[in-house]
């Protein structure tokens, strides 16, 4: 028999959702390789190795399994579980309500809790809101949403040790790269509480260890690039989707967007085409 190729995700060491599936594909020990696509970040949509029939909105993470092409960091978790599914991430399918849970912790996460850690680094990186004098504003929000979001997830953890259960899965897996972003932007849990001993804990295995560092390093490289690549007539339009839309309005950032549409610097998803000016 043929030995099956190598899988390949097409990804980007700071996206949380990327770090989700490259943190599980460890933990199961499924050999793959990534990069990230030609001109990921920099707005222009001219991602010519990633192509919209891969992903029709052009995120990371997408894999590529042979034949198969599947976008959605959730997707690409389950599809990661019928075909390995051993170790499994899931709790076992005698207990419906903990496969429910670690799932609902997982949407929550790449929902809210993503939107707020977003919408803090448009703020910081990229400078959103200060000509319009809305920054500090939303730094503020950040933080008050980032605690509630923890304290969700807090009793959510309950007495440990795994959001999962007994042993690491899904639902850390889930919650990882999105509070290890908190933590890196100083909004992450008090010292010595449940979930940043939680933090420490599943710092400490390997398939996490890794993936963080890689975060890291993205984040030093992204920090030492000169310039704000979405500045008004470069062309450059970041994504505006979603959830982190609604964090945006709901933290008082109404006029960010609206300079973004007029100074043609934000987009929104697939399908096009943009808003008229
Ligand atoms: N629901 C998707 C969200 C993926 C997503 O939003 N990815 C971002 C990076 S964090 C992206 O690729 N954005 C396109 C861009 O920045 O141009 C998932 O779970 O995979």
């Amino acid at each position: 028999m043929a030995p099956e190729s190598k899988l390949f995700l097409h990804d980007h060491p700071i996206s949380s959702y990327a770090q989700k599936v490259r943190i599980a594909l460890r933990w199961k020990h499924i050999a793959f390789e990534h990069a990230i696509p030609r001109g990921m970040g920099s707005g222009q949509q001219e991602m010519k190795d990633f192509p919209t029939s891969l992903h029709p909105r052009q995120e990371v993470p997408a894999l590529i399994d042979g034949d198969t092409r599947i976008f959605d960091s959730t997707i690409i978790l389950e599809y990661l579980e019928d075909k390995f599914p051993e170790p499994a991430l899931l709790p076992p399918r005698s207990d419906p309500a903990a496969r429910a849970r670690a799932r609902m912790i997982e949407d929550l996460c790449d929902t809210h809790y993503e939107a707020i850690n977003w919408g803090y680094a448009e703020v910081t990186r990229y400078e959103r809101g200060v000509a319009e004098g809305v920054a500090e504003k939303l730094k503020t929000q950040a933080g008050i949403h980032t605690r509630d979001i923890l304290a969700w997830l807090e009793a959510q953890l309950g007495a440990g040790p795994f959001f999962n259960g007994a042993t690491f899965g899904w639902a850390d897996c889930a919650v990882a790269p999105f509070l290890n972003r908190s933590v890196a932007i100083g909004l992450g849990p008090a010292e010595g509480s449940p979930l940043q001993q939680w933090h420490a804990r599943i710092s400490e295995l390997p398939c996490v260890r890794e993936t963080f560092a890689e975060y890291e390093a993205g984040t030093k490289a992204l920090a030492a690039m000169v310039g704000n690549p979405f500045q008004s007539g470069s062309g450059a339009k970041r994504e505006y989707r979603d959830h982190r839309v609604e964090w945006i309005l709901k933290a008082g950032g109404i006029s960010i967007i609206e300079s973004g549409l007029r100074d043609r610097n934000i987009r929104f998803s697939w399908p096009g085409p943009d808003p008229p000016e």
